[in-house]
């Protein structure tokens, strides 16, 4: 345990991101401002990611890794839930809202965000491949189906299901990966819905721890 006992979360020594909040500690940083409970970053290179040290923490050698006392746990997804468990104001107390809120976790993680990494996917290591071309326009209009449908849910002016919730937490942390491919704004609801997320006071200031730690990495280049 470290010496303050705050939780400790494990993010990008230098997020390929540039500093954009796009890299999944985002959503956990967002978590728990929400929550208003502190924590401190251990910082990890993409070599150390991958060494036996980091792996015995996330089996995968990724981030985010979170660690509160004895426990060590990895994936964005279950993070965010033992946050939520864990403390008041992401989650409804009463039985069915909770888990409605929980099941739009597991939608923006499970049936969202699968053709957003698709079309990244393509995009970043696949765009020098013969299918590339070809493929696009199909990956883009699997997304729309799916952004389509969304659009229909949140409240006009709020969230998806009343109140504020983890599942709005990770929705718009999905939904923002799209905005710099233009989709997203095809969708002025979602866009919308993202925008009410982003302007958040906790996600302000979740933005802005990442982006601080991105710029203090770049002064010694
Ligand atoms: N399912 C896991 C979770 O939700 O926690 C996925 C974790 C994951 O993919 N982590 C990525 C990672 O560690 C970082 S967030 N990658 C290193 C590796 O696998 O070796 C993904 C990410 C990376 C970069 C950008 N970007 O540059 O915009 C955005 C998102």
């Amino acid at each position: 345990m470290n010496s303050t006992c705050l939780p400790i979360i494990s993010v990008f020594e230098r997020s390929p991101d540039r500093g954009r909040g796009l890299a999944r500690d985002m959503r956990v940083r967002w978590a728990l401002e929400e929550v208003g409970q502190p924590y401190e970053v251990r910082l990890v290179s993409f070599a150390a990611m991958k060494a036996p040290a980091h792996r015995a923490r996330h089996p995968f050698g990724q981030i985010p890794t979170y660690e509160e006392g004895d426990l060590c746990l990895f994936e964005s997804g279950a993070i965010v839930l033992h946050i939520a468990q864990r403390h008041a104001g992401l989650l409804p107390d009463k039985a069915n809202a909770r888990a409605r809120a929980i099941a739009w976790m597991f939608a923006a993680l499970n049936t969202v965000e699968p053709p957003i990494l698709e079309l990244q996917t393509l995009k970043f290591q696949e765009r020098d491949k013969p299918w590339y071309e070809a493929r696009l326009p199909l990956v883009e209009d699997r997304i729309r189906g799916r952004l389509g449908e969304l659009a229909e849910c949140p409240d006009a002016g709020g969230w998806l299901d009343g109140g504020f919730s983890a599942g709005d937490l990770m929705m718009v942390t999905v939904l923002l990966r799209l905005r710099a491919s233009g989709l997203l704004d095809e969708f002025p609801a979602l866009a919308a819905y993202a925008a009410r997320g982003e302007a958040r006071p906790a996600y302000r200031r979740a933005f802005d721890a990442q982006l601080a730690l991105f710029n203090s990495t770049q002064s010694t280049d």
